[in-house]
């Protein structure tokens, strides 16, 4: 096992090419990509019967982001994006990966390739097993999969020594299936993607306005005067989100981006699907960009906060007062300690002249319909949780929660991450969600929290977790310190991986290890009953149907609350609950949720209305269910990260191919980078000042808690960002990302700010070059 190196390989370099960075996000050239990602792998009525049903009403819900679709019309051809048809071209393949495949590879052999080639290989088609001392997977029938996890599950000194990942593609039902399965077993150890991705949000929301949820709703988008983007880059990652956008702007809103990168998607918008567009140039997005350092945000709305009290106290009109007198607390001491912040420093820290902060400011004097946005540029850094904390305190004084056209935006990954929380998938349960469980169900549910993802793997590595099963994602690429996370899995007896593809993860395993394979978004999926479709909730609250119209490339997948279902029966004693018969029909399982969860009531009733429904969302209407009952105004220390003279703060980001872990090509498009993942961008000055030449081969090291951790053989590309602060795609440098560093009360890994040195490497003395 020794020998299966946990990280992708490092050597084959391609022929790398760069350009000037797009100024505009897609165009005919999106057209294009779809086509050819989706037509390239399956026959063509395949693929336009996924393509047409995509995000339409009674359609399948997109497998991409969590963007919400829009609640009245929709377009009849084309809900989607150009990354909504590569994440269907990767799941829809006719490619399989089946017995055979896994015949002819050995696991070591397997983990020499590379994350695309992984990808490109088609779906699983059986159910695997790698028994202890055997170097390739084979055939294992479902039933003695059940029975194997049902034993070892069995066999543990406690339940807490049992781990249960979540990626946020799972449907509503399979969630709730899940949580529900692991509390009767007896922990929860419910660790998830969202520990990874928007876990400060909700942390910070929760604690400030009472809901761990955004509060607009995509009409507002058409009704706001300005919206802010923090740490977001839309037109890779939320493409529809730009149409949203591209309507505001038509209304008359000002956008203001906040990114280290200028990233085409937030500069111009060329709607694929409007002749107009298409013809007369498009939108152009952003009036303000603010090209901020890394990490510099909590700086920045301080400055901004600070000038917008300064304001207030000179005209009296800029803040709601009622509002903040009635509706929120701590208004005085924030007020206070925002008062003796000093504007200069703070410019300093962020990197963004006090003339621009002025001018972002005078914009929000000016008007009270904002919006803020943001994602992983906001949430991923130590201090995460103080920032977005500092976002709410400036919507706070501007009254702008609970209002048409402004509040909180943050914009969710995984088409169901949100939903799937909603279901329970959390290691620190409220007591009211477990004592309505044990209500309806009968059973004494745990009350010790349980593993969040880091924990998990520090459980793993310290021999206190045992068994590790994931419902869907790829624990391992995802997470940090990948050595670390790889030598927690190895520690294993068993590790289970439900999947619809092969990824890393299924190569770095406990003792036995099993593979099951499971039905996709697209799946048309037949139970005792007949045809069934599942649930999902977007970004916005919004819950409704996604009904898989393909035939399964394989007669021996399994549905996600099918394998759910069967794992529990064979795992639990006592059973009063009859998961077959739950299974036959999902109508079965949402009664469940009704009963379980607030804001469900005529559940299977309100889902099959086109476009479902609309979760209760208390900020919303100006209710903050805190203890006070009131909006908090928070202050946040401000701890700028100092670097030393070699250091650079690195953020790891998506390129325009991916899916999180899941590489769709190698190349980056509208930051003009090609054929190569293993690059860095850096400041021009910085590569001169480093003694670096562009297209120099270097070596990337981080040294945290005094382990050195390398990342081999990377690219130097000359890029338009901050001095000091560079760029590299995750998963590629999360072997960087240590394992204690990470968000203060979110405990999300610091993915955007990585202090890392630069070395290049040599060949006989002499300098390496890609090209
Ligand atoms: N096609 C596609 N769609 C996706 C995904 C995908 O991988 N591919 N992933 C999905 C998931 S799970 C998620 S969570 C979302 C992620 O969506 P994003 O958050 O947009 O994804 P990232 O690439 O991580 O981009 C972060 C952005 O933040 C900026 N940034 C980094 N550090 C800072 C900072 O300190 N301050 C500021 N202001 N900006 C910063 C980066 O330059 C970049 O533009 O997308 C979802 N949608
Ligand atoms: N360095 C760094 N690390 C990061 C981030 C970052 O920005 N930088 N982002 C973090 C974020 S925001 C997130 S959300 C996590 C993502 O972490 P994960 O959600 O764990 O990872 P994914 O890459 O989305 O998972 C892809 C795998 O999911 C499986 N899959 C796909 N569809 C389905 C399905 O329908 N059912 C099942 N059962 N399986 C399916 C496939 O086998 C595929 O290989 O990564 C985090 N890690
Ligand atoms: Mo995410």
């Amino acid at each position: 096992m020794s020998k299966i190196n946990p990280l992708p390989p490092t050597t084959a370099f391609t022929e790398i090419k760069t350009s000037k960075p797009a100024a505009q996000a897609a165009g005919f050239t999106a057209v294009y990509s779809s086509i050819k990602h989706v037509f390239g792998v399956m026959p063509l009525k395949r693929g336009l019967k996924a393509l047409l049903n995509l995000n339409q009403k009674d359609g399948v819900d997109c497998p991409s982001c969590a963007w919400p679709d829009p609640d009245g019309e929709r377009s009849k051809i084309a809900e989607y994006c150009e990354n909504g048809a590569k994440a269907i071209a990767e799941e829809a393949t006719t490619r399989k990966v089946s017995p055979v495949f896994f015949q002819k590879y050995t696991v070591e052999e397997l983990s020499q390739k590379s994350d695309y080639w992984l990808g490109q290989q088609g779906r699983l088609t059986h159910p695997l097993v790698l028994r202890e001392g055997k170097s390739n997977y084979e055939k294992i029938s479902w039933e003695e999969s059940f029975q194997l996890i049902g034993t070892q599950l069995n066999s543990l000194n406690s339940p807490d020594e049992a781990i249960f990942y979540t990626s946020g593609r799972t449907s509503n039902e399979a969630a709730f299936l899940y949580q529900l399965f692991v509390r009767m077993f007896g922990t929860n150890n419910l660790p998830d993607c969202s520990n990874m991705c928007h876990e400060s949000s909700g942390s910070a929301l929760g604690e400030t306005l009472g809901l761990g949820k955004g509060s607009v709703k995509l009409d507002d988008f058409e009704k706001a005067e300005v919206i802010m983007i923090l740490g977001q880059n839309p037109g890779t990652n939320h493409p529809r989100m730009l149409s949203a956008l591209e309507k505001a702007k038509r209304a008359g809103a000002k956008i203001i981006s906040i990114n280290p990168l200028i990233e085409a998607g937030l500069l111009k918008f060329k709607h694929p699907q409007e002749m107009q567009d298409v013809f007369f140039g498009g939108e152009k997005l952003t009036d303000l960009y603010l090209q901020i350092r890394i990490n510099g945000d909590l700086a920045l709305l301080k400055a901004i906060n600070k000038l917008l009290l300064v304001t207030e106290k000179k005209t009296a009109d800029v803040f709601d007062k009622d509002f903040i007198i009635n509706h929120t607390e701590n208004y005085e001491e924030y007020f206070k300690s925002i008062e003796n912040e000093d504007l200069e420093s703070l410019s300093e820290i962020c990197g963004i002249s006090l003339n621009q902060i002025k001018e972002a400011t005078e914009l929000l004097i000016q008007n009270k319909k904002i919006i803020v946005c943001w994602a992983m540029g906001l949430t991923q850094h130590k201090n995460s949780v103080a920032t977005i904390r500092e976002v709410v305190n400036l919507l706070l004084m501007k009254g702008s929660i609970g209002i048409e056209g402004g509040g909180t935006c943050p914009v969710r990954g995984h088409s169901n991450v949100q939903g799937d929380r909603t279901m329970g998938i959390y290691e620190k349960p409220k007591s009211q969600f477990l004592d309505k469980l044990k209500e309806v169900f009968d059973f004494e549910p745990p009350r010790k929290h349980g593993f969040d993802t880091i924990e998990s793997i520090k459980a793993m590595a310290d021999s206190k977790a045992k068994v590790f099963v994931a419902l869907g994602g790829n624990f391992l690429s995802a997470t940090p310190d990948t050595e670390y996370t790889a030598k927690a899995l190895q520690n294993c007896d068993l590790t289970v991986q439900i999947s619809t593809k092969l990824n890393r993860s299924h190569l770095i395993n406990g003792k036995t290890a099993l593979i099951l394979p499971c039905l996709a978004r697209t799946d048309r999926d037949i139970q005792a009953n007949g045809e069934q479709f599942v649930t999902v909730e977007d970004s916005m609250g919004v819950v409704h149907s996604s009904h898989g119209v393909l035939k399964p490339i394989s007669e021996h997948l399994l549905s996600e609350p099918a394998i759910v279902a069967k794992i529990a029966n064979a795992t639990l004693k006592n059973n009063k609950l009859d998961w077959e018969n739950l299974i036959a029909n999902y109508d079965n399982i949402r009664n469940l949720i009704e009963k379980s969860i607030l804001g469900f009531d005529n559940y299977n009733e309100k889902v099959r209305i086109s476009g479902g429904f609309y979760l209760p969302n208390p900020p919303r209407e100006r209710q903050f269910s805190t203890d006070s009952s009131k909006a908090k105004f928070t202050i946040n220390e401000l701890n700028a990260i100092q670097l030393l003279d070699n250091q650079y703060l690195m953020m790891t980001i998506r390129s325009h191919d991916q899916f999180n872990t899941t590489i769709y090509g190698l190349d980056d498009r509208y930051r003009g980078i090609f054929n190569e993942r293993r690059i860095i961008m850096m400041n021009e000055n910085d590569i001169i000042e480093a003694n670096l030449q562009k297209y120099q081969v270097v070596n990337l090291y981080n040294d945290f808690g005094g382990i050195e951790r390398i990342a081999e053989r990377f690219i130097v590309i000359p890029y338009n960002i901050p001095h000091k602060c560079v760029a590299t795609y995750f998963p590629e440098t999360n072997v960087l990302i240590p394992i204690d560093s990470f968000a203060e009360i979110s405990k999300t890994p610091t993915s955007k700010s990585v202090i890392i040195t630069i070395k290049p490497i040599f060949d006989g003395g002499k300098a390496i070059f890609a090209k």
